[in-house]
């Protein structure tokens, strides 16, 4: 508002003292009415000042970034997983019940949600998409969001994984914590409390004993049940220093943006024993997509080489043949104590925006970077470009719009940015892939909404619209194009290309609109 103030004073200003200038030699009646005129322009100039005063304040943003986080949670309908505290964020804003991510896998997921770009070359599918970047010295994508609110007068401070890196820095395992940032222009800070394990990193694949995957050369378990307090895994450490800089956040004259980045569920699969004892492993359902789904080639998917890097998980997973039950309920017994200590840090956090009087003020958006197979087409892991993988939780909450809505249309993890900028009124610095979702937080059964989302690796494309998946692979290995219909068959099971092709004709155009030329430039090699 100063700004137009400013304005106003040098448009107006000027312009009066010109013409009592001239006027110092006219009549007594003039200058009367000059100093009349002048004053009713100096309330004018303060009646304007009020009525373009914004509210109190801008919104704050609270923005939880949650590791392989499918929507594995009550208010996706889950009625196994405890998870009160986003369920209670669901009643409060929109849940998206249909949000996919463009790449499912870490870095290049993060890299394409804080530009609101698809991706457009190899190096946009790597998980080391943000150091390549720093290491070609190119400023190949646009400036993340972040950065555009720090730009526009928000103090940001990031705390544990927004970007790829545990803590934000550039550098490789078992090393010592870099000193150049994956965002070097986002953040007044960037925080992480690595605690026994010494960096983030070592963090990121911890142990309740401090060791770590990478220096035990993968002799370890994919999971952990430990007796201990939440602090005794990094993110009950990520939870203490969200509510410390809350504190200090809520005193300073600013908007803040709060990115609080969680570890898991990300493997391994390690969570507190009072989660685990959350849930009666028997009850817990098997995946309704057992096998690989009919008339879909393996290199569709993948040998879960993530999952088997644990060598001392009790069974090695393969699409050759499904892991017993007994490991598979186990196994996503860990994942659900991981979403629910998750869920408990989350609630620690948002309790504090509430005491602290954030809340009325705050926007709150819950993502998860992708999905995840839970032995699902005999995958343990994400990197394929299936509904398991590419659909991941999207909460948001603003302050006096629509409460406990649920949203099925598609949006994308490229839309963020742009409804971030709606909200916080803030112009976007470039064009951006996504559209703005404000539109569906006001009428989420919105007509004429363009219901499709892409998403991209293992040298396909995959377009989600309302009714159905259709990918197309540009490989050797047949069929290299897989149809579903998800009213017919939601979870993929039927590859349906081969029966339907006057479906195909009619998706293909608008298939093609989502290939951004990405499969003609030279590859890297892509995690699996
Ligand atoms: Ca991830």
């Amino acid at each position: 508002m100063k700004k137009v103030t400013d304005l106003f004073l040098r448009e107006v200003q000027p312009y009066t003292f010109r013409n009592f200038d001239s006027m110092q030699k006219t009549s007594p009646v003039s200058l009367l009415l000059l100093l009349l005129a002048t004053l009713f322009l100096s309330s004018y100039k303060t009646n304007l000042t009020n009525a373009l005063k914004p509210p109190k304040q801008k919104y704050n943003v609270l923005f939880i970034f949650v590791d392989d986080l499918r929507p594995d949670l009550g208010c996706y309908g889950n009625k196994i997983v405890h998870s009160p505290n986003i369920d209670k964020l669901g009643k409060q804003g929109t849940v998206f019940k249909n949000q996919f991510v463009t790449v499912p896998t870490c870095g290049a997921s993060r890299a394409s949600i804080l530009t609101g770009m698809l991706p457009r070359t190899a190096t946009d599918l790597s998980n080391d998409v943000f150091e390549i970047r720093k290491a070609e010295n190119i400023k190949t994508s646009p400036e993340s969001f972040v950065e555009n609110l720090k730009r526009n007068g928000y103090y940001t401070v990031g705390i544990g994984k927004i970007s790829h890196s545990p803590d934000g820095h550039i550098y490789k395992y078992l090393q010592p914590k870099g000193k150049e940032m994956e965002l070097p222009n986002s953040w007044n800070e960037m925080l992480f409390e690595p605690g026994k394990w010494g960096t983030g990193w070592n963090a990121f694949f911890g142990y309740a004993n401090g060791t770590n995957r990478n220096e035990l050369k993968g002799e370890a378990k994919p999971y952990e049940a430990a007796d201990v307090e939440d602090e005794s895994y990094p993110d009950g450490l990520t939870a203490n220093l969200a509510i410390k800089k809350l504190k200090e956040l809520s005193a300073k004259d600013q908007p803040f943006f709060l990115g609080v980045g969680f570890f898991k569920p990300h493997l391994p699969l390690n969570a507190p024993k009072k989660y685990w004892d959350l849930y009666d492993e028997s009850k817990i359902p098997m995946t309704p997509s057992p096998d690989i789904p009919n008339n879909v080639n393996p290199a569709s998917l993948h040998a879960s080489g993530e999952f088997n890097s644990y060598k001392l998980g009790e069974e090695k997973a393969a699409l050759s043949k499904p892991l017993s039950d007994a490991y598979a309920r186990k196994l996503k017994h860990a994942y659900y104590a991981g979403v629910s200590y998750i869920d408990a840090q989350v609630g620690k956090v948002f309790n504090e925006l509430k005491q602290l009087g954030l809340d009325k003020n705050t926007i709150i958006v819950v993502w998860g970077d992708h999905g995840w197979h839970l032995g699902d087409d005999r995958v343990w892991g994400k990197h394929t470009i299936t509904e398991w993988a590419l659909r991941s939780p999207l909460i948001i909450k603003v302050p006096g719009k629509k409460q406990g809505i649920s949203c099925d249309k598609i949006v994308s993890s490229i839309d963020i940015y742009p409804t971030l900028m709606e909200l916080c009124n803030i112009k976007m610095p470039h064009e951006t892939d996504g559209k703005s979702i404000v539109p569906l937080l006001n009428t989420p059964q919105k007509n004429n909404w363009n219901n499709v989302a892409y998403s991209y690796y293992r040298n396909g494309i995959s377009m989600r619209t309302q009714q159905y998946r259709f990918t197309k692979y540009f490989r050797k290995e047949e069929p290299a194009e897989e149809l579903y219909d998800h009213i017919k068959d939601p979870y993929e099971n039927n590859n349906t290309a081969e029966k339907h092709p006057d479906v195909i004709k009619r998706l293909l155009p608008v298939w093609k609109k989502g290939n951004t030329g990405l499969y003609n430039k030279p590859g890297v090699k892509l995690d699996d």
